[in-house]
């Protein structure tokens, strides 16, 4: 049987491949694992069919026999742990790999979040101007230090693995703001990992739920 997903029925990113299900669908089309999708309003992800799956009422889950798991990194771990493709086999590399996926959720995340929650929700605050340029300058520290290290490889530490696929999906995020325009490696390794087969058959896919859904409107 193949392993269940959820997503947002209708992704408040228009198709744009911004949420978190993304890097799921993704990791399983490298890994060439067919896969389902379980659509969810937000209503549902807040109802105890959904919350004993995810006890933060979000998505995306995965379901695979009697394995439940929820956090896209969590999930992508496990199929790159249970597949071919997505970690070396080498222990020490492989314990690489995983470092940088921690480092794309845990250090080059954060200030990305600030930045778009200070965006979409503080508009409005007396504090909002004098906010937002100190979290944009968070992240043009990180990605100082991501450009520097990444120098002209393709990817972060040989080949192509989970490490690029959550680090790429955290930059994503940044494509509409301008801010990678000022760091040409970094801009170059997103559009390499966006030009991946397996990348576009994920894109394809979650794009077509928005599309349905719009035609349903
Ligand atoms: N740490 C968890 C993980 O990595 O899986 C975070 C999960 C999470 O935040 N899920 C979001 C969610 O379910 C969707 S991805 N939100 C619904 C809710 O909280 O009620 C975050 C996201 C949402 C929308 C956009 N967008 O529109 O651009 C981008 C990213």
């Amino acid at each position: 049987m193949s392993p269940i997903i959820t997503a947002f029925a209708n992704s408040p990113d228009k198709g744009r491949g911004l949420a978190r299900d993304m890097q799921v669908r993704w990791a399983l089309e490298e890994a060439g694992q067919p896969y389902d999708v379980r659509l969810l309003s937000f209503k549902e992800m807040k109802e105890p069919a959904h919350l004993a799956l995810h006890p933060f009422g979000k998505i995306p889950t995965y379901e695979e026999g009697d394995l439940s798991l929820f956090e896209s990194g969590a999930i992508v771990l496990h199929i790159a742990e249970t597949h071919k493709g997505l970690l070396p086999k080498d222990a020490n590399a492989r314990a690489r790999a995983i470092t940088w996926m921690f480092s794309a959720l845990s250090t080059v995340e954060p200030p990305l979040v600030s930045f778009t929650e200070a965006k979409l929700f503080d508009r409005e605050k007396p504090w909002y101007e004098a906010r937002l340029p100190e979290v944009e300058k968070s992240i043009r520290a990180r990605l100082k230090e991501l450009a520097a290290r990444l120098g002209d490889a393709d990817w972060l530490d040989g080949d192509f693995s989970a490490g690029d696929l959550m680090m790429i999906g955290v930059l994503r995020r940044l494509s509409s703001s301008g801010i990678l325009d000022d760091f040409p490696n970094i801009k170059a390794y997103v559009a390499r990992g966006e030009a991946r087969p397996a990348f576009q058959r994920a894109f394809a896919a979650q794009l077509a739920v928005f599309t349905a859904a719009s035609g349903a409107l």
